[in-house]
């Protein structure tokens, strides 16, 4: 096994300029607004200038992914190839700029011709093509990937409209299309010249070879074509530019034809219409599945599209001849959402190479490994048998072969057993017959993981225990990052600046660096800076808040900051009880003793999650009530930020104060956001789950505040029958929080409307077990608030945990799925 070589190649970004001066980037930008934009130096608004300078900086990188694209063709590499449904980028100039090194010139460059290259920024649209971690993580990784010369590509779906926008509306989630292209992506380059056709719905015809063999030919009833836009990925140093292939859905030119030529115009238009649908926008769901016909299209369609490009790709190399192919070619199924590409694969290697099944499952299982990123049953994806026939009917053949075959390994290992046959077959023979597309996915991969220890351990032990007494070591644990460039450096310009002070400045490649930091925790000069640029990036947040909101926050008070996708078991309404206890405990006694504080929530639900709705709702109609109540708002103020994305999240996490990660133990899998703020100095109120563990570890006990039930105790509870009525029934605190919810003092004159977040917790049965934490929650939350209090012991606590998340960059993750399952060797471009 090769072991890709630690590569820190990239250490400073500005050691790998190619001598371009602020005056070249200058005449770079005004000879685009002319040529490309049309106007000139004294016409221009912000977003004109936004373009043009997108436009100059795009030409740099352009000139460095022909390089890479050489180098790579030239060595003939092995790359991954990392399927995802979501890749959530944001926006990309700042990021590209500090890539390439060039961020500091070009802010001078901008600032001489009189435009200010903070305000052009946020004319950019982010690009929301994701939910949330699942689709960040992709970002990251891309991210990393090419900053350490690593030959990859992503591959997913080109949405006309991403995440939906969210405004609130007399504090209700309303969803509104997001339209990240209506005035153009300057980053994107459609490449016409590898367009895919794409097989839909039809039939199989089975054929008898004159030897007797049997043939499958799939017989299409429609196609769709695949266009694909290529986004470049610069990496940290700018030397590798690698690609994200977005595949775009249009009506075939061939079908149509037909169609028209019969004099069916308007037909042949509602053919245009359903194809184009296919990548019109993104599901909405995070955690749960979303089980419509259209979804498995898209699904199909991205994998289809990018197994094409990578065997053209490899064709090209070396033409007829597979035996290769697994050896060039590693697929990263990020989630099951691509699960479908390893009978794709299949279908491609038997029915179109003429393989035997063996030797096309050699290559298959050689080439795809899995990520696993949630244990929620209803996140864990099922087809209906009979959508698959429609849609897919060789696919569904192919499946069933590979389940046929997959069962006979069972009955080697558990002869008889029957139990377990049905519970690790690919079929779940329910009322409807259901394809599982997780266990189709541990069958159909050389290498599972999870994303962070305690996950990937209750994969092991509680999703697939059997897979892994069938395949010890199968099963592995990848443990997220995020990368620095985005979440500290571009994020947080004037505590990078301090850091690269101190420390130097390679940190951004050699996140370990940053232990140095640990050095001066105590050292009072550094403390007061480091709080200083705290303080001045909430008086900023402060100011985003007003104009957002009209919310007035004195920087002074804690921001207390929970940002996430809303769900039950995030638990943001274990955060909202809390605020109403603080509430209460103020009106009781109004020298009740706490500092003042700002709890901030940035949270999208799902569009059909009606309880996540209603958690948004009773946060805003609570909001109101504190934040007008004289008695109470020097104290307390809540406030919830519409629209929560990348670029909210680049404002906010440097402000933070204080990082709610506070899901029911075992649900949340790893988190990502937790290791963003923790980087940026603030202090973790968390529960022992997913990477908070690990954070914990790092950082010490003494910097951080975790509280309540563990995951084995949350089992515990669960199994001896957990009843909230026991906690209500008993706690003063809790019962009158829970039935204030149901009067209308947050909702004047409608009695009853925040009552099913209280219903959710009684009759519901409490499944997150709120209630049951709640005390611990509260208890944290009081140590904290004494320990901010304490201001020198605040500041060493907040260095300390920007100090030790060295092992949370994305870089290490990259170098473990490299060394552990991609096995890459870097290829470094001139
Ligand atoms: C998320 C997990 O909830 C989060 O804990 C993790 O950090 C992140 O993936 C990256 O691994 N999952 C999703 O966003 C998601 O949609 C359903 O999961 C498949």
């Amino acid at each position: 096994m090769k072991k890709a070589k630690q590569t820190n190649s990239a250490t400073s970004a500005t050691a790998s300029l190619n001598g371009l001066s602020k005056d070249d980037i200058k005449q770079a930008i005004v000879r685009h607004l002319h040529c490309s934009m049309g106007t000139d130096e004294n016409k221009a608004n912000d977003h004109a200038w936004w373009k043009a300078a997108c436009a100059a900086v795009q030409e740099q990188v352009l000139e460095r992914l022909r390089s890479t694209q050489k180098a790579h063709y030239m060595n003939d590499t092995r790359a991954v190839h990392y399927f995802s449904a979501e890749f959530l980028m944001g926006r990309l100039m700042s990021n590209n700029l500090h890539n390439l090194g060039l961020y500091e010139k070009t802010h001078q460059a901008m600032r001489e011709l009189g435009v200010d290259l903070t305000d052009v920024m946020e004319q950019e649209p982010d690009m929301a093509l994701g939910n949330g971690g699942l689709g960040r993580l992709a970002a990251c990784f891309i991210d990393s990937l090419a900053t350490l010369d690593l030959p990859a590509i992503g591959y997913g779906l080109h949405y006309e409209h991403g995440l939906f926008r969210q405004e609130i509306r007399s504090g209700a989630q309303i969803e509104r299309p997001d339209s990240w292209r209506d005035y153009g992506n300057p980053w994107e380059i459609c490449r016409p010249e590898s367009i895919q056709e794409i097989p839909l719905y039809g039939y199989v015809e089975t054929k008898y070879g004159d030897k007797g063999q049997i043939n499958k030919e799939w017989h299409p009833g429609s196609i769709v074509k695949g266009v694909p836009w290529d986004i470049p990925v610069v990496g940290y140093g700018g030397k590798t530019v690698n690609v994200l292939r977005l595949w775009e859905s249009q009506a075939s030119d061939y079908f149509n034809w037909d169609v028209f030529n019969a004099g069916g115009y308007v037909d042949a238009q509602r053919e245009n219409v359903q194809a184009e649908t296919i990548s019109k926008v993104l599901y909405p769901n995070d955690e749960t599945e979303a089980g419509k016909e259209l979804r498995l299209i898209q699904q199909y369609f991205f994998c289809a599209c990018s197994l094409k490009d990578i065997i053209r790709r490899y064709k090209r190399a070396h033409g007829d001849d597979w035996s290769r192919f697994a050896d060039q070619v590693v697929i990263q199924l990020n989630d099951t959402h691509p699960a479908i590409a390893i009978p794709e694969l299949i279908r491609i290697l038997v029915d179109r190479a003429g393989m035997d099944w063996g030797a096309a499952w050699e290559i298959s299982s050689k080439t795809f490994a899995y990520t696993n990123h949630t244990l929620l049953p209803e996140a864990l994806e099922k087809w209906p048998a009979r959508m698959l026939e429609k849609i897919l009917p060789r696919h569904l053949e192919i499946i069933y072969e590979i389940n046929h075959r997959f069962m006979r390994k069972v009955e080697e290992k558990w002869p008889g057993d029957d139990a377990i046959k049905r519970k690790l077959s690919i079929i779940e023979e329910s009322s409807e017959k259901m394809i599982r597309m997780g266990n189709l996915s541990v069958i159909g991969s050389f290498a599972v993981n999870g994303v962070a220890e305690i996950h990937s351990r209750l994969v092991k032990e509680n999703l697939f225990p059997e897979f892994e007494k069938l395949w010890p070591g199968k099963l592995t644990n990848v443990t997220n990052g995020i990368t620095p460039r985005r979440w500290l450096k571009a994020c947080n310009p004037a505590l990078s600046k301090l850091i690269s002070e101190r420390i130097g400045d390679k940190w951004p490649t050699e996140l370990y660096k940053l232990q140095g930091l640990a050095n001066f925790a105590d050292d009072k000069e550094f403390q007061q800076q480091f709080m200083q640029i705290k303080h001045d990036n909430k008086v900023r947040l402060a100011a985003e808040v007003k104009t957002l909101t009209g919310v007035e926050l004195d920087p002074n008070m804690i921001f207390d900051i929970q940002i996430k996708r809303l769900h039950e078991y995030k638990r943001q309404h274990l955060n909202l009880l809390h605020i109403l206890a603080l509430y209460r405990r103020l009106l009781e006694d109004p020298d009740y003793d706490m500092h003042p504080r700002a709890f901030l929530f940035g949270a999208k639900a799902a569009p059909g999650y009606k309880l996540a709705k209603d958690i948004i709702y009773a946060i805003n109609k609570v909001a109101d009530k504190i934040n007008n109540d004289v008695r109470v708002n020097h104290k307390l103020k809540v406030v919830f930020l519409p629209n929560y994305r990348v670029s909210l999240a680049e404002k906010m996490i440097p402000a933070a104060d204080i990082s709610e990660q506070i899901s029911t133990a075992g649900k949340e899998a790893s988190g990502t956001g937790n290791m963003k703020l923790s980087l940026n100095g603030a202090l973790t109120v968390g529960t022992l789950d997913g990477a908070n563990i690990e954070i914990a570890e790092e950082v010490g006990e003494e910097n951080i505040f975790i509280f309540g039930l563990t995951v084995e105790q949350v089992q515990k509870l669960h199994a001896g029958g957990y009843n909230p009525y026991d906690i209500y029934d008993n706690s003063r605190e809790i019962k009158a929080i829970l039935d204030w919810l149901e009067t209308d003092y947050f909702t004047p004159g409608k009695p009853g409307e925040l009552a099913s977040v209280k219903q959710s917790l009684l009759d519901g049965g409490d499944p997150y077990l709120v209630l049951a934490d709640f005390d611990a929650y509260s208890e944290a939350q009081q140590k904290a608030d004494r320990a901010y209090r304490d201001k020198a012991g605040w500041a060493r606590k907040a260095i300390i945990n920007t100090a030790r998340m060295g092992k949370f960059t994305s870089d290490r993750s990259i170098r473990e799925y490299v060394e552990r399952i991609w096995r890459l060797t870097p290829c470094h471009v001139e």
